[in-house]
């Protein structure tokens, strides 16, 4: 597995080239400006360009079972049969029950963003399975193998800003920093790494566990018991953040939680969802806000909506459409050392 995740991963720049020569891939330029706020500088970036981006089919979330000739639905662009130009490999691993295919971004603003679908159809309302989360660690050391840094994000449910009803992760190329907020969180000191903790400076419920160092003779099984050890304690405290907040909070969310997953190599982040969109002052637009904007990452198409998202502040955004923290004992979260 980990020969084939190597040549995956070595395979993105040149499927990447020939797909967007050959029409495949759609590129957007943007601009990226930088916000200071809660100490850390977050990225605003703009993308006029996504303005022209073709209006796809809004597809639905009510289902955990693929679209079928009973229940039509617009075609699945995560199922077969896929435009050759944008498959970078398949990777299977009977120890951990993955399957997968990895395809190039079709809409790509950064260049040599992948994607990681399921083989089968699964609901990007499910939780990751140990096979994900394994596939997509073992992505990112392949990576940080090869000099690249990149991490790994997952939109999970219809408030998490996914556009696609079919299991997908996804991979970003950063600089070697990091994301904004995995800055952050790697200046947090953590006494028990068995125990998550929260980035208090953050408005916003976000629960992170620091992941114990790979050793390069680790099987995937034992990596999964980690992933999958560090995934659940996160889950059980975005629960438990939607079952505590103010009751306003809790109509807006109902039913399963919708949440971020943010995959590092040093750290696991879940954010809570409340809503997908947050609607900007003055401008009135919505701005739908993914894992990337829990990154610390967010992205406007004008610079109206630039302008608005500085003047409300991005962690009032971020707030708006997280959850509020909740008091988590501390015995099962690290205490504050900010
Ligand atoms: P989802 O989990 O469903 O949603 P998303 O990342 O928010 O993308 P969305 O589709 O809503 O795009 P948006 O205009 O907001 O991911 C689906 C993924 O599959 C997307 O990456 C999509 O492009 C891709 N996809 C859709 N149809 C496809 C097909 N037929 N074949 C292959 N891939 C397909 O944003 C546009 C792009 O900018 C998205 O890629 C988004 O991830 C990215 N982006 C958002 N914020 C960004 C930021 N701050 N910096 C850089 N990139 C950013």
């Amino acid at each position: 597995t980990k020969k084939a995740i190597a040549q995956i991963v070595g395979r993105v720049p040149e499927v990447y080239d020939n797909a967007v020569a050959g029409g495949s891939v759609f590129y957007f330029p943007s601009t990226v400006e930088t916000h200071a706020e809660a100490g850390t500088e977050f990225e605003i970036r703009l993308c006029p360009a996504l303005l022209k981006k073709p209006i796809l089919p809004t597809p639905h979330f009510e289902s955990d079972q693929p679209p079928s000739e009973h229940r039509p639905a617009h075609k699945d662009p995560f199922a077969p049969p896929f435009d050759p130009a944008l498959v970078v490999g398949e990777l299977q691993n009977e120890e951990i029950e993955a399957d997968h295919v990895f395809l190039l971004n079709k809409f790509s603003v950064v260049p040599h963003h992948f994607l990681m679908v399921t083989k089968e159809y699964e609901s990007q309302t499910a939780p990751l399975t140990p096979g994900d989360l394994t596939h997509a660690y073992m992505t990112l050391i392949a990576a940080r193998n090869a000099g690249k840094t990149m991490f790994a994000f997952y939109n999970c449910g219809d408030r998490s800003g996914a556009s696609q009803p079919h299991k997908h992760l996804q991979f970003l190329p950063l600089s070697p920093e990091g994301a904004p907020i995995e800055r952050l969180a790697r200046t947090h000191v953590v006494e028990d790494i068995s125990k998550p903790f929260s980035i208090q400076t953050l408005p916003y419920a976000n629960y992170v566990l620091r992941l114990p160092p790979t050793t390069s003779s680790q099987t995937p099984g034992e990596l999964a018991d980690t992933l999958v050890f560090a995934y659940l304690a996160l889950l059980d405290l975005v629960v438990s953040a939607a079952r505590h907040q103010p009751a306003e909070r809790q109509e807006l969310a109902p039913g399963p939680p919708s949440y971020n997953v943010l995959l590092t190599l040093e750290h696991i982040h879940l954010i809570p969802r409340a809503q997908e969109t947050h609607t900007l002052k003055g401008t009135g637009e919505k701005l739908s806000i993914n894992s990337l904007g829990f990154a610390g990452m967010l992205l406007v198409k004008c610079d109206e909506e630039m302008q608005a998202v500085k003047s409300a502040g991005v962690c009032s955004i971020l707030q708006d459409v997280g959850m509020l923290p909740v008091n988590i004992p501390s015995t099962t979260l690290n205490e504050s050392d900010e």
